[in-house]
């Protein structure tokens, strides 16, 4: 991983080392010689020994075998392109991805990516946030070392109004990405939270850049406790929190996690451009907490309560109040009544 401002070298570098860990995977554990890395990396044996001595270093095991070679008995859970994208199935989502060691939020650095160009499908993923955003400029915990922190630029062609039907996409990606990694079991509550046994795991934050007729990008932010402890959590959270660890009760492999997370987004996404946002709203309707259920929607200047009846078009929530209108509600705090 590297910081915001990679060495001069970091990307020949990189691809090197990405391309040994590929060479040793081809492997299945088997032994690899000086020499035929050398070759097929087209470097000095001295060139091959000072990579593998940097992978070292960044947590890899690998063992020298003596007049044989090399050998990867094991690999760190840290969160690498070289690590995310070996083997990764995707056609925009993770095609591009950039990590870094610490940023300000993955959202802000993501929204310059795409100003410079960045392409649909970019991913940007931070090891650790010093001011990781939330809603209405609240903050994100985010330690290193032990979460997900990522923001992923979309380039919809759709418009304006249509944006938010994508907070669904990462809210369906990342509950179906807590299923297949950690085996537990997650409710979406509307709009942004994602819930493990009624304590909050993921936080989703959307922003977006347009003009009236057209989206010009999205940035999907999804921030996943992956394995934070009880003691990194502050005390005065505004919903009762916890992490995929936590819940599980062992640890949770963040490299797993994150490449079933681009996996899913990328398939919901690519679903999305072509047929609409019919199917991403019955997936997202199959995992609600709402649906069905009593609420009462904060929403700043007022509260709504009633029983929740869909989303609809434009992803505003629809609520049927006691005396029989129905509401639509495009934004607030949710709280299930019973
Ligand atoms: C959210 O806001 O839930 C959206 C969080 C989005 C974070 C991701 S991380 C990657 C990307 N880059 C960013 O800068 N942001 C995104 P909201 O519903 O407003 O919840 C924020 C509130 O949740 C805070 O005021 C705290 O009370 C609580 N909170 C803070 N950190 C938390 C954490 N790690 N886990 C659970 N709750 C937290």
């Amino acid at each position: 991983m590297s910081g915001e401002s990679p060495r001069p070298d970091a990307g020949g570098s990189r691809e090197i080392d990405r391309k040994i860990l590929e060479i040793f995977r081809g492997r299945g554990g088997g032994v690899v010689s000086g020499e035929e890395l050398s070759r097929l990396l087209t470097v000095s044996r001295t060139a091959v020994w000072k990579h593998i001595k940097a992978l070292k270093d960044l947590g890899y095991r690998v063992e020298a075998v003596p007049s044989r070679g090399y050998r990867l008995v094991s690999s760190p859970d840290i969160l690498t392109p070289a690590e995310l994208s070996t083997g990764l199935n995707v056609k925009i989502v993770g095609t591009s991805i950039l990590c870094v060691s610490e940023t300000e939020s993955t959202n802000i650095l993501a929204c310059r990516l795409a100003e410079e160009g960045a392409a649909d499908g970019t991913v940007v993923i931070a090891d650790s946030q010093n001011r990781g955003k939330g809603r209405l400029g609240r903050l994100w915990e985010s330690p290193a070392g032990v979460n997900l922190y990522c923001s992923v630029i979309l380039r919809p062609p759709i418009m304006p109004i249509h944006a938010s039907q994508l907070t669904f996409l990462s809210a369906v990606a990342v509950a179906e990405s807590i299923e297949r990694a950690a085996g537990l079991i997650p409710v979406i509550k509307w709009p942004n939270d994602i819930l493990v046994n009624g304590f909050k795991v993921a936080g989703l934050l959307n922003e977006m850049s347009a003009e009236m007729e057209r989206v010009d990008y999205l940035v999907l932010g999804i921030g996943v406790n992956i394995n934070m402890q009880r003691s990194q959590f502050p005390d005065d959270l505004r919903h009762p929190a916890s992490s995929l660890a936590i819940e599980a009760g062992h640890g949770v492999e963040r490299l797993s996690f994150t490449r079933a997370l681009l996996e899913s987004l990328d398939s919901h996404y690519v679903r999305y451009c072509a047929e609409g946002y019919a199917p991403l709203r019955q997936a997202w309707l199959d995992r609600s907490a709402v649906m069905g259920r009593r609420v009462r929607v904060n929403c700043q200047e007022r509260e709504v309560s009633g029983t929740v009846e869909g989303i609809d078009e434009i992803g505003a929530l629809l609520v049927r109040t006691a005396d029989g209108n129905q509401e639509r509600v495009l934004a607030g705090d949710v709280t299930i009544d019973e």
